[in-house]
């Protein structure tokens, strides 16, 4: 209780900030995509991970007005970048499963992208196969969020109930590999599932990201592997605001 007390007064005390971790093409070696990603800097506790906060928000609820904190300011600061004349790259969104169950999440989205001024193709939701798995709710959302022109991407891809009807069924626009497949690239097993969710993505015209890219081994690897987009500490952690938009203009 304590703990939600305290996400309470974070979101009050504005004590969130986004951390956004850059995305690069294997072809040119150009920005494709940032990552947006939650800190929570308090000052009893110090810069929080969301691993120690992100559950207990989902347990309380919290994680229902934290993730439209996290919405608005990803577009916000998005089309700030794209004001100051940065190449317009789409800012990727987690989206956790209570959010999807509020019935007016695709109501919230279009407010935000219509109050920031975000072009839609430029904001990209994450979502995670526990939510794809809720059909009856998932389905409908997802081809809503699909017509207002909003990306999607299939995040952790492989570790939940993964079933290829969801890349089927929701126009999904990139599948990232979750880390634990690269972590275990050379492994025979590790490799052949690798292998494959590349070439799933080649098949059905779909981006596929590697995540937890930390060796100059794995980025080769996976780049004969015909991987699309890295995303990795080898490459970049995630940034506050002002060190990713170096990053961006020296891209
Ligand atoms: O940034 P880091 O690797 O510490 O994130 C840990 C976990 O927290 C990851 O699973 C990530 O998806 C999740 N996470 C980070 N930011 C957000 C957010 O804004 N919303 C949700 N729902 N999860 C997030
Ligand atoms: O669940 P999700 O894929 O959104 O989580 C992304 C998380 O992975 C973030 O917390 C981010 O900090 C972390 N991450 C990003 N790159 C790497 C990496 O190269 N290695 C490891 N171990 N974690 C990473
Ligand atoms: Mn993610
Ligand atoms: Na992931």
């Amino acid at each position: 209780l304590r703990m939600e007390a305290l996400l309470h007064e974070a979101l009050e005390n504005k004590e969130f900030v986004l951390h956004y971790q850059p995305q690069y093409r294997a072809d040119t070696k150009e920005l494709h995509g940032i990552e947006a990603l939650i800190r929570w800097n308090n000052k009893e506790l110090g810069m929080v991970t969301p691993a120690a906060f992100i559950p207990v928000a989902e347990e309380t609820g919290m994680i229902v007005p934290i993730g439209e904190w996290v919405l608005e300011e990803a577009c916000r600061q998005n089309v700030t970048w794209q004001n100051a004349g940065m190449n317009p790259l789409p800012v990727s969104v987690n989206l956790s499963l209570r959010q999807f169950y509020q019935s007016d999440l695709v109501e919230k989205i279009k407010a935000i992208l219509t109050s920031t001024g975000l072009p839609p193709e430029y904001l990209m939701l994450e979502i995670t196969e526990t939510i794809a798995m809720q059909e009856d709710i998932a389905t409908g959302i997802l081809q809503e969020l699909k017509t207002l022109g909003v990306k999607i991407a299939m995040d952790d891809f492989g570790t939940g109930y993964s079933s290829l009807k969801y890349l089927q069924n929701f126009s999904i626009d990139h599948i990232k590999i979750d880390k634990a497949f690269v972590n275990n690239l050379f492994t025979k097993e590790g490799r052949a599932i690798v292998a494959t969710i590349i070439s799933l993505g080649h098949h059905l015209d779909i981006t596929v990201v590697a995540e937890g890219v930390e060796t100059p081994a794995q980025v080769a690897e996976l780049k004969q592997l015909g991987c699309h987009v890295f995303q990795g500490y080898y490459f970049s952690r995630p940034l506050p605001p002002d060190l990713l938009q170096d990053e961006w203009n020296h891209s």
